[in-house]
């Protein structure tokens, strides 16, 4: 099958006034994004995206997890689709490209290949998978982990957010649960483009991260229990104090993290004080420990370690101690053929590029358990990312659209 000629390329103004189309719906308040899973803003931009895919001729199917497939037939009603995506769901203070940029990057280049006449094939199937960010309803990536048969169905339904709402309910209410089984579609292979959310290609003056592995992850969320009582009047050797015991814990993560260098990391996003009340000692305080390694014994080195601690800490000052892991993957190996294609394309196309591991996760690290898939890059300033002021150049956004456009051309397979 020959290589797409280099001069084949998308339209990047396009493909940027779309990305900053969409940021239009669930605005954050310092200009990036608050669009979280299955809020109203959610399916407000699914109801856009969906427009913009049935206007570039393709067909939607949803399956019960709510994730949208949206399918350019190929020349081989037979053959299986290569899928391309990632995520329009975002962090409460999320930038506009993470995960945005490569369910449109998907759809620019369905509109390339309509403008070029272009036919594939296999058919292409462009993503916007559910809930990958998990920072509404843990874990991170569920809808693609249903998919790849990670998690079920009735688990992923029964997960509840900070208020007590469970995902099933918000995908009801939202009217977005669609009425395929999930994990029934068989992929030929599975691309995904995203900004690398960390500082090494721009560091490194690369254009294109060509991804040939992504880390693991452990998500251990511990609920710590100890004695509500007034801050004022309790002695200190009285205090059952739930609350110390968690900046000991998250101080000993860190530790923990330091040790495992280099390739690890290891931290704190979310913690919840109950009663939450500036003048009680918390009764109880739950918290996620985000723990993180390219290295599998590493990993699960760590995780050991910081549950076995954890529990002497909150001993030590007589407070219970309940741990669950609430996300989990391990270290990722995307596949090499896939791979090559990708770092040929920039090569083709003239683009710089080295080879990079994937610091986040992403919906490809479960799509890699059901079907050959790999990932491309692009630099963010700073390396910045889940944060509003996540930020990329229209070029950098274009390269790697480029590149997708090549590597999803040769796994498609030209066929007038
Ligand atoms: O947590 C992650 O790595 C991804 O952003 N959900
Ligand atoms: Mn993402
Ligand atoms: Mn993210």
């Amino acid at each position: 099958m020959p290589a797409p000629g280099e001069n084949l390329r998308i339209n990047p103004d396009r493909l940027w006034s779309t990305i900053h189309e969409l940021a239009e719906i669930g605005p954050g308040i310092a200009g990036g994004s608050n669009r979280q899973t299955l809020t109203d803003a959610d399916a407000e931009g699914r109801r856009l995206f969906q427009q913009w895919c049935e206007a570039a001729g393709m067909t939607m199917g949803v399956d019960k997890m709510g994730t949208m497939f949206m399918t350019r037939p190929g020349t081989d009603p037979d053959a299986l689709p290569v899928y391309v995506g990632s995520h329009l769901d975002t962090q409460p203070t999320g930038g506009r490209y993470d995960g945005v940029l490569g369910v449109l990057a998907g759809l620019e280049v369905i509109r390339s290949l309509n403008d070029l006449g272009i036919k594939t094939k296999h058919p292409i199937v462009v993503t916007n998978w559910t809930n990958e960010e998990g920072a509404r309803f843990a874990p991170a990536m569920m809808a693609s982990g249903v998919f790849a048969g990670q998690f079920g169905l009735d688990y992923a339904y029964g997960r509840k957010d900070m208020d007590g709402k469970t995902f099933g309910d918000e995908l009801r209410r939202i009217g977005w649960v669609g009425d395929e089984e999930v994990g029934n579609r068989k992929m030929h292979a599975y691309l995904e483009y995203h900004i690398e959310q960390g500082p090494i290609l721009e560091a490194e003056q690369k254009q294109i991260g060509v991804v040939t592995h992504c880390q693991g992850l452990w998500w251990l969320e511990f609920t710590l229990t100890g004695k509500e009582a007034h801050t004022g009047s309790t002695p200190m050797t009285m205090r059952v104090n739930a609350g110390l015991a968690m900046a000991r814990i998250i101080e000993m993560v860190q530790t923990v993290a330091m040790d495992a260098q280099p390739g690890a990391v290891g931290g704190v996003g979310q913690v919840k004080f109950s009663p939450n009340s500036r003048n009680v000692l918390p009764g109880t305080v739950v918290f996620t420990v985000d723990i993180r390694s390219p290295d599998q014994a590493k990993l699960d080195g760590m995780r050991a370690r910081i549950e076995k601690e954890a529990a002497e800490i909150a001993a030590a000052l007589g407070v219970g101690c309940a741990v669950e892991a609430v996300g989990h993957f391990d270290p990722v190996t995307f596949d090499p053929t896939l791979v090559s294609r990708v770092r040929a394309a920039a090569e083709r196309l003239g683009y710089s590029h080295m080879n990079i591991i994937s610091g986040a996760g992403h919906d490809a690290c479960w799509a890699a358990k059901v079907a050959p898939s790999t990932m491309i890059m692009c630099p963010c300033v700073g390396g910045l990312s889940h944060n509003e002021a996540e930020n990329i150049s229209k070029e950098w956004a274009g390269a790697g659209c480029d590149v997708l456009l090549h590597a999803v051309l040769e796994t498609a397979e030209i066929s007038g």
